[in-house]
Formats: C-alpha cells, sequence, structure tokens
C-alpha cells in the first residue's frame, strides 16, 4: 500500500516567523502539502520509532491536509500519531499533548491569526521535541529540501475516521485519536486555583470571551461555563468553522469589533476576551477599557505571586524586542531575570528549557509562560480571571495602579500593508544605512540616543539572529521597525511605537505618540516610497 509518488519542487515553501502559511490557492495546488512534508520528514531522517502530534485550528482545507499528513507519515516509518479528535488541537494544547506524550514533534494545521477559507490562508507550523517551532536552523534545512524534492512516500488507503477516540492502525502506524481538551483542561487545573475561580462567577461576576469562530471555542465553553460556572452564552462565536464565519480570528481592537463595541456599551460584561484562530493569542478587556498585550505582560509578570504554580518564585521573563519595555521594570522591581528576543515564539523556547525565565510575551496579544512552548491564550484569560479573584479589583484598576506604581509605556503598532516586496526590502536595508547617521541627533526635541539594527545572541546555542531596526531616544522612547513574516502576499511593514512617562497616566496613546509616529514616518520615507500616509491597521 505505501507508494512512492515522482513531484516537482515548489519554490516557495520556506517557513516565516511562526511555520509555513500561504493562501489557501497556493496550499491546494497538487503535491504542495506533500512536498512541504516529505521535506520535513527527509530532514529528521530515521522515523522509525518516533512519534508526533498533529490537529489545527478547523480551518478549510484543515480535514484535507491532516488525511495526507497520516498517510504519508505512516509510509515514511512514523511509529505513531496522536491525533486531536475530527483533527483539532490548538496550538498551545498541542504543545501540551507533545510534551507530556515525549512525543518527537507535532504539526499544527493553522495560519494563526489570518482569515481562513478558500480565498483566506492556510498553515502548518511545526515543532520539535521540545513542544516549539523549530528554531531557523533547522526550517533552512527544510527549506533546502524543497527546493531539490523529487518523490513523496505515501500510504495509499481511504481516510480515516478522526470522529471516534481510539487507536487504529494504519499501514503498519498507531493513530490515536484524542480528545484536544481534556489533557489542556488538566494542565490549567494544575496551575490555577479553580475554586477560587469558581467563587467568582458564583458571585455574580460576568465575562464575554470571543472564541472567533475558531478553535478556542470547545476549550472556552468546557472551562469556563461547564466547570467555572460561568452562565451558558458566555463564550460567544463558539463553534469553529472553516472560513470563521467570515471573522478575522486576530484578537485586537480592529477585528474583534464586536466584543470592543460589546464592552464599551453599556451592556459591557465585567471582563472580555477573546483568542486568535489557533488559540495562542488573547485580548484583555475591562469595562470600557483596553489593556495592550505590553502591559499585561507586565501586570502578570508583576502578579506571579498570587497563582499557586507560581507563587515560590519565578526565574525570569522576556519579550520580544519589538514589545513595550514595561516588562523591564516589573523585572528589576523583582530582581529577576530579563530578556529581549527577536519576534517569534521560538526565540524563548530555549529560554524556558534552560530555566532562565517562566513568562513571556509578545506585543501581537501573545502572552505565555514554561507550562508549554507556545504562547497561550486561555492561560493568560485564566491569569488575569486569577488576578480579579485574589484582588477583588477591576481590570482598569488593576491596570491605573499598575501605572501609578512604575509609570505608563504608552504603545500602538502601525501596519503598512500590501507592499511591493522589493519596495519593502529596499526601505529596510535604506534606513538600516542611514541608522548610523541618526545617532545623536536631536529631532524636534527627541535625543536619539541609538539607532540599530536588533541582534540576538542566544545565550544557550550561540545562534545570532538580526530582525527588526531600533531607534531609541534619551527619554526611553523607541521606534521599531520590521517586516512582517507571517504574510501570505505582499510585504507588511511594522511600525512599533513607544513612549515612557512617569507621571502623565491618563493621556490618549494616539496623541502621546503623535510626535513620535511623525519622526517614524519621515526617517524611514514611508510616505514617499510606499504611498501610504497612513498605517492600515493600528493596534
Ligand atoms: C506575527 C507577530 C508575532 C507572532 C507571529 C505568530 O509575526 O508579530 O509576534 O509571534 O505573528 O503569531 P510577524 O512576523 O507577522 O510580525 V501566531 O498567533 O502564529 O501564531
Ligand atoms: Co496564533
Amino acid at each position: 500500500m505505501i507508494k512512492t509518488i515522482a513531484t516537482t519542487p515548489y519554490d516557495d515553501q520556506k517557513m516565516g516567523t511562526a511555520g509555513l502559511r500561504r493562501k489557501s490557492k497556493v496550499v491546494m495546488q497538487p503535491n504542495y502539502v506533500e512536498n512541504f512534508m516529505q521535506s520535513i520528514f527527509n530532514t529528521i531522517g530515521d522515523l522509525h520509532g518516533k512519534t508526533f502530534v498533529v490537529g489545527g485550528d478547523g480551518r478549510y482545507y484543515n480535514d484535507i491536509a491532516i488525511q495526507k499528513i497520516i498517510k504519508m507519515a505512516a509510509a515514511n516509518g512514523v511509529a505513531k500519531l496522536i491525533v486531536g479528535q475530527n483533527g483539532f488541537i490548538s496550538t498551545p494544547a498541542g504543545s501540551n499533548v507533545i510534551l507530556k506524550n515525549h512525543a518527537n514533534g507535532g504539526f499544527i494545521l493553522s495560519a494563526s491569526h489570518n482569515p481562513g477559507g478558500p480565498n483566506g490562508d492556510f498553515g502548518i507550523k511545526y515543532s520539535n521535541e521540545s513542544g516549539g517551532q523549530i528554531p531557523s536552523q533547522i526550517s533552512d534545512k527544510i527549506y533546502q529540501n524543497t527546493k531539490m524534492i523529487t518523490e513523496y512516500k505515501i500510504c495509499d488507503i481511504p481516510d480515516i475516521d478522526l470522529s471516534e477516540l481510539g487507536v487504529q492502525n494504519i499501514c503498519g502506524m498507531t493513530v490515536e485519536v484524542i480528545d484536544p481538551v481534556k489533557d489542556y483542561v488538566e494542565m490549567m487545573q494544575q496551575i490555577f486555583d479553580f475554586s477560587a475561580l469558581k467563587k467568582l462567577f458564583a458571585a455574580g461576576f460576568t465575562m464575554r470571551f470571543d472564541a472567533m469562530n475558531a478553535v478556542t471555542g470547545p476549550y472556552a465553553v468546557r472551562i469556563f461555563e461547564e466547570i467555572l460556572g460561568a452562565p451558558k452564552g458566555t463564550v460567544v462565536h463558539a463553534s469553529p468553522l472553516p472560513d470563521f464565519g467570515g471573522l478575522h480570528p486576530d484578537p485586537n481592537l480592529v477585528y474583534a469589533k464586536e466584543l470592543v463595541d460589546f464592552m464599551n456599551s453599556d451592556k459591557a460584561a465585567d471582563f472580555g476576551a477573546a483568542n486568535d484562530g489557533d488559540g495562542d493569542r488573547n485580548m484583555i478587556l475591562g469595562r470600557h477599557f483596553f489593556v495592550t498585550p505590553s502591559d499585561s505582560l507586565a501586570i502578570i509578570t508583576d502578579n506571579f505571586q498570587l497563582i499557586p504554580a507560581y507563587k515560590n518564585g519565578i526565574y525570569g521573563v522576556a519579550k520580544s524586542a519589538a514589545t513595550s519595555t514595561a516588562v523591564s521594570r516589573v523585572a528589576r522591581a523583582h530582581d529577576i531575570g530579563y530578556y529581549e528576543v527577536p519576534t517569534g515564539w521560538k526565540y524563548f523556547v530555549n529560554l524556558m528549557d534552560s530555566k532562565r525565565i517562566t513568562f513571556c510575551g509578545e506585543e501581537s496579544f501573545g502572552t505565555g509562560s514554561s507550562h508549554i512552548r507556545e504562547k497561550d491564550g486561555i492561560w493568560a484569560v485564566l491569569f488575569w480571571l486569577s488576578i480579579i479573584a485574589a484582588t477583588g479589583k477591576s481590570v482598569e484598576q488593576i491596570t491605573r495602579e499598575h501605572w501609578a506604581k512604575y509609570g505608563r509605556s504608552y504603545y500602538m503598532r502601525f501596519d503598512f500593508e500590501g507592499l511591493d516586496t522589493g519596495v519593502a526590502d529596499k526601505l529596510m536595508s535604506d534606513l538600516e544605512n542611514k541608522l548610523p547617521s541618526l545617532n545623536g541627533k536631536n529631532i524636534n526635541g527627541f535625543q536619539i540616543s541609538s539607532a540599530a539594527p536588533f541582534i540576538y545572541n542566544d545565550p544557550v546555542d550561540g545562534s545570532s539572529t538580526k530582525n527588526g531596526l531600533i531607534i531609541s531616544f534619551a527619554d526611553g522612547s523607541r521606534i521599531v521597525y520590521r517586516l512582517s513574516g507571517t504574510g501570505s502576499s505582499g510585504a507588511t511593514l511594522r511600525v512599533y511605537l513607544e513612549r515612557y512617562s512617569k507621571t502623565d497616566l491618563d493621556n490618549e496613546p494616539l496623541k502621546m505618540l503623535e510626535e513620535i509616529l511623525k519622526i517614524a514616518m519621515d526617517a524611514a520615507e514611508i510616505p514617499e516610497r510606499t504611498g501610504k500616509h497612513q498605517a492600515d491597521v493600528i493596534t
């Protein structure tokens, strides 16, 4: 039943910030998934005795791609696959299943927060035995393989039924279909005090969780409604749909508009949250109040003692360079380790494995801890609920008190989308060349203290990564420029702005950042080069 099929390479199978991500129509081309998967299998080498985890966020083509992966894994000699029921598993749950079962790795079929459907995006994230996504040294090898591939192996059998839990044998390989929610819920129960959270809801605390018609619906219903006792209907858009019901499953102020409008209305709940397509991102809202992900990381870190799993101490904290420096002040206050890494969760993995950090986060609505090796949307929500349960304070109060203690980092991200790749690359390289001349300059009263590319030297594996350009000012303000590595067409320029104030705590972020935005636009000649005078998406 094992067949070897001839194929020809695709030239675009290079992984980005988080796996391979392309338009669904690109991924649906003949042998596209097969070539990519065979290149991974070739790069791993001997697969005998190895176990992998497979599942996805339920988006369009999840069901077809997963069948191909199962049949190919069997033909390539994999010993066992652990598969989420109906092909579903969230990114954080997948990381947990890898770690819990000491599996050799896993594949999450998702383009994360990108829209799904035949006209949307599809993707594959590949993790190794660390439970986290592979480092670029390995993805580079896989990419080299995709350019030379001539054949792939597949087991020629009918599609496998993934609807029933249990064990089956496929071409000599064991396939175990698991409940993707169960292990995850058990892990959350070990981290947080569920009885305290039950009491919170029993006392009438109200919440709305928007699963955005994506993978976290079943997780959120089980945890918040069935276990913690929040009323039915607390979780909205709770059924995963192949096209996310037309939603763009990115939990931010722009794309989670329905939730944001609700939380800004008279009917607002005490607490609002949303997760992204594959369940690793989160947005935290209070009544008429938004918590920036950078502040969320700082507040979570400052409150570690309130959570059973962390109360005896944490190793340290890390953030991506583009994320605001708010958490650095918390790290200093608690005298714990502090690290800045390139954008992408894979850069946190070595720091967690070597016990340098416990918490980490990114400005792009990602927060997590060393309980797994991915960011974790529901974990962040449970953390916030735990702070509320322990302190009796509202989201707004908690955040304002944090600012009063540490000062406030005003922070926003400006995305310029759909740029010509050549134009975007040239903008970045010209700006990089210009940085030395900006050093020490004073622009409209803003004194530049340094202007340089961000270079990360991994303290564990010694690798060095360059990601983005940073202009820092004497007053603590910063501009960070990077090109996105998760898009499926053209280029997206991200401009991250930050300004710190110890005393001015109640201002409009856009107003506080206005002058720095102008400096950022001018320095990189964004209007002249892109024709855009304004960002397409501001978060
Ligand atoms: C974006 C975010 C980054 C995040 C990545 C994956 O990458 O900026 O912080 O880690 O998406 O998120 P980029 O290269 O487009 O800026 V997700 O939720 O895949 O899993
Ligand atoms: Co995601």
